[in-house]
């Protein structure tokens, strides 16, 4: 039986993704090099200072502990700027649908984000009052895939991991739930994300009782 969903954020909520692209890129610009969108694919669900990494990886920089904490801050400023304009007209479509039918259901709902700014953005969205917990970037120590931040879930709203389904868009994400002894919905293409238990493109692809079917247990 499914008693909790567990939310990725961006990917799956809100596409925060071209955000953070455009901040990475004009860090990339000023330290020199073309960030692509395809360099920034490898980003998706990895944590911040992670990302940086990946970033100075593909411009072959090399930068001490004290400076890769300044241009993190510095991108993540320019983050900020960006998703404090935004509003509901951002969620991405069927998630507030399928969140609603969630609660309607007697499905728990809760959030299981790598970011530090997800309050931010569920706040800006409209979206905070749907969830029954919310687990981000501040409340975890290890990154997906890592199942730290869907367990934390899980416990949050006191419900055992096999009755848990996570809904996520990187593979990384995937793996975490897998660890975490949970089924998962992948959200985007099948060729990416072939670990998950189903994969579809968008929320709008859901309903409780279709999810009930396809996991029939
Ligand atoms: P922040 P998710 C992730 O969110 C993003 O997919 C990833 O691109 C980002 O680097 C990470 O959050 C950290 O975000 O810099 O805001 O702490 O997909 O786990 O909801
Ligand atoms: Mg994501």
């Amino acid at each position: 039986e499914i008693k909790a969903c567990l939310f990725d954020l961006d990917g799956v909520l809100v596409d925060t993704a071209r955000y953070h692209y455009i901040a990475w890129r004009e860090l990339a610009e000023e330290l020199g090099f073309v960030f692509t969108e395809q360099d920034n694919e490898r980003l998706k669900g990895v944590s911040r200072a992670a990302s940086l990494n990946i970033l100075l990886e593909i411009g072959g920089i090399e930068l001490g502990e004290a400076e890769k904490a300044r241009l993190a801050e510095q991108k993540n400023n320019r983050y900020v700027e960006y998703i404090a304009k935004m509003d509901s007209s951002e969620i991405l479509p069927g998630a507030l649908g399928f969140l609603k039918e969630c609660r309607e259901q007697g499905i728990k709902v809760a959030l299981g984000s790598a970011s530090k700014n997800a309050m931010t953005i569920l706040n800006n969205t409209g979206l905070t009052p749907y969830f029954d917990a919310i687990i981000d970037g501040t409340h975890t120590s290890a990154a997906k895939p890592d199942p730290e931040v869907f367990l934390l879930g899980a416990q949050a709203v006191g419900t055992a991991p096999e009755q848990c389904v996570v809904f996520e868009d990187a593979a990384a994400g995937i793996l975490a739930a897998t660890r975490a002894g949970m089924r998962s919905v992948g959200i985007g293409s099948p060729e990416t994300l072939s670990a998950a238990t189903l994969v579809i493109p968008s929320l709008q692809q859901i309903s409780v009782a279709a999810l009930r079917e396809s996991f029939s247990v």
